[in-house]
């Protein structure tokens, strides 16, 4: 069995690759679930889902989340009561556009979790309906969201910071509310202990990885087994390839760099993957104490990610 931490687009793109070179009922994925939200009343898990579309062969390939072939008619009705909703009210929030057959997966899921069933449960039979092959495991059923500190106001959710800012604001602290009271999800630790090889999935190192490994018992688990531990750097030459990864590092006083991932990842990963864009540092990544495997890292195709993935079974 493999094990791979993961967030949301960056994961399910690794994830889509090593199911090509793994049986994928030997692939378990424990997924972030720091960004979801309630809204209108639903429970959204937009890295859970974003890894199920894509496993699926359904995702918007350009978007990376959502669903291709998607119509936005209930979001464009709702728009109607944007306007007459009072001062505090979320009612008429459009801003995070939720797809309409997109919602069917949010409406089975709020309902499942209303009568009672777990996270763990309810994605199991999410992505059984989707024909998923791996394993797909929340990181904890507890509460946990991410919070930002911006400059002006203070502290914001994730999902106000990435979508309705658009990552384009400046972040000085990041914190992963609940975690420290948080429990891993059914499964997550005997997925980390007694799989071949963990790998931590070119996702984003503070708000996507960040979340997973902040819940009690999974560093420790990490770290127990350092050496099996392959972890992708989604820094490359110096810059995210998508998403706020590089300015999230320097704000909070990392660098954006392989080094800076290799430095945060020491404690858990024996491993990092670096691309060859960053062959010159790897003597650097290897000064932090993670031992450095160069090789192309940049998912242009299923072909590259599936190379990848070898990569990361063999490193
Ligand atoms: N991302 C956006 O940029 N804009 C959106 O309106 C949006 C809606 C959305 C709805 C459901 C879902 O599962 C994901 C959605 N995302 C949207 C993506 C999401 O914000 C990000 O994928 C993650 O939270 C970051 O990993």
């Amino acid at each position: 069995m493999i094990t791979v931490l993961a967030g949301g687009v960056g994961a399910a793109r690794y994830l889509a690759g090593l199911v090509q070179v793994v049986p994928p009922d030997d692939i378990t994925a424990v997924v972030n679930t720091a960004d979801d939200v309630w809204l209108h009343g639903l429970r959204i898990c937009p890295d859970l889902d974003t890894v199920t579309y894509t496993l699926a062969g359904a995702v918007d390939a350009e978007r990376g989340w959502g669903l291709a072939g998607e119509t936005w008619r209930a979001v464009e009705a709702l728009a109607r009561y944007t306007p007459v909703a009072p001062a505090g009210s979320v009612a008429g929030t459009t801003w995070f556009r939720l797809g309409d057959a997109d919602l069917a997966t949010h409406l089975y899921r709020t309902a499942r979790l209303a009568e009672g069933a777990g996270l763990a449960r309810v994605t199991a039979e999410v992505t059984r309906a989707w024909g998923v092959g791996p394993r797909l495991l929340p990181m904890t059923e507890d509460p946990v969201e991410t919070r930002l500190t911006v400059a002006e106001e203070g502290e914001i959710g994730f999902q106000e910071y990435f979508v309705h800012r658009r990552h384009d604001e400046a972040v000085s602290a990041v914190r992963f509310a609940g975690a420290d009271r948080s429990h891993p999800g059914p499964g997550v630790l005997d997925a980390l202990a007694e799989a071949e090889r963990v790998v931590i999935a070119p996702s984003n190192p503070i708000v996507s990885i960040g979340p997973v490994v902040a819940v009690p018992g999974v560093s420790e688990a990490l770290a127990a087994r350092r050496a099996d531990v392959v972890a992708v750097s989604p820094i490359v030459a110096g810059a995210a390839l998508r998403g706020p990864a590089d300015r999230l590092l320097r704000g909070l006083g990392h660098e954006a760099s392989v080094v800076g991932v290799a430095r945060l990842y020491t404690a858990v990963a024996g491993t990092l993957v670096l691309d060859q864009a960053d062959a010159a540092l790897a003597g650097d990544v290897e000064a932090a104490g993670v031992r450095p495997v160069v090789a192309p890292t940049v998912m242009s195709g299923p072909a590259e990610a599936a190379a990848l993935a070898r990569t990361t079974l063999v490193a």
